[in-house]
């Protein structure tokens, strides 16, 4: 009767790392997007609050897979990005460069996210949407920051 627990500690674990892996699929679940909740995305979060500079990056209106622009420049300190997306899809925001990742989760359709860095260095980065090649399609930015 010993080898009971394990077997059950060993399907639970299945379990769990299959629940775990469907919600990352972020399919038809009705799992919460949180923006602030970078997961599979990993690197640093975004803070949940607004500072003084304010960045507007759009996405597509119409589900392109591209931002409103494709250069965006901001002075360096802190920064708080205004994340819309008018578009049918989900998206995902995230700033790479320098060394440095900031990833958001993920951004509902009709939904916007203000997402803020704090002491974010001078040099250039990306704005990218890592959400399932996005950014290989294009959903790719230049970030200047002087
Ligand atoms: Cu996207």
């Amino acid at each position: 009767m010993k080898r009971l627990v394990p077997v059950a500690t060993t399907i639970a674990i299945c379990c769990a790392l299959a629940a775990g892996v469907l919600a990352s699929c972020g399919g038809t679940s009705a799992a919460r997007r949180d923006p602030y909740a970078n997961g599979q995305y990993g690197g640093n979060r975004f803070l949940a609050e607004t500072v003084p500079q304010q960045i507007t990056v759009i996405a597509d209106r119409r589900g392109s897979l591209r931002w409103d622009q494709t250069a965006y420049n901001a002075e360096a300190g802190d920064v708080s990005f205004v994340v819309q997306n008018p578009s049918p899809v989900p998206h995902q925001f995230g700033v790479e460069g320098q060394g440095l990742r900031y990833e958001s989760g993920l951004i509902d359709p009709s939904t916007t996210a203000t997402l803020t860095i704090k002491g974010l260095p001078a040099g250039d980065y990306q704005i990218v949407c890592n959400f399932t090649n996005h950014k290989e399609a294009g959903m790719v930015a230049a970030l200047a920051v002087r």
